[in-house]
């Protein structure tokens, strides 16, 4: 019994070691090519059959960072990107959009989020090294008009099953 269970787990180890290398293929991400302000951004991501980008790890968050610098739509100098978070439903608690769960990961720049006017409830990854934001987190307005990051909602319902 004891090594049926042990063959039985190995199994789903290699299943899931299978989707991890799956997971990380180039087609998992968008990066659209037009600004939009966080709602429109999260219908799109919907409408296109993904989901806004849900970062939960420093490895999520480093490989959203490669894909951004391969789209066309990436500058050195200045990037800002909507992702699929947001304090809308209670403020100051932060939750991944598509799956309701709270934010336990973000790279916030010191000092973020700040909620700045009482007027900041969506998320953007932010890249402007010359102000000292380095691929850092930010709670922005909603209605700022920015590009944004969808992912494939099944590997993200696959993950989750593991
Ligand atoms: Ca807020
Ligand atoms: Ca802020």
């Amino acid at each position: 019994m004891k090594s049926t269970i042990l063959i039985v787990a190995g199994l789903f180890c290699v299943f899931a070691v299978a989707q991890r290398i799956h997971c990380t293929s180039p087609v998992r991400y968008y990066v659209s090519d037009f600004r939009a302000n966080w709602y429109r951004a999260t219908e799109y991501c919907f409408y296109m059959g993904m989901q806004p980008v849900i970062v939960e790890t420093a490895e999520e968050h480093n490989k959203v960072i490669e894909v951004v610098k391969d789209s066309n739509v990436f500058t050195n100098d200045s990037f800002i990107a909507w992702i699929g978070a947001s304090d809308l439903g209670e403020e100051g608690i932060f939750v991944w959009h598509a799956t309701g769960t709270r934010v336990r990961y973000a790279n916030w720049r010191p000092g973020q989020p700040d909620n700045d006017k009482n007027q900041e409830d969506c998320v953007t990854l932010m890249n402007m090294p010359a102000a000292g934001w380095e691929w850092h987190a930010n709670d922005e307005p909603c209605w700022n008009s920015h590009y944004f990051i969808c992912e494939n909602v099944d590997m993200r319902t696959q993950i989750g099953t593991f």
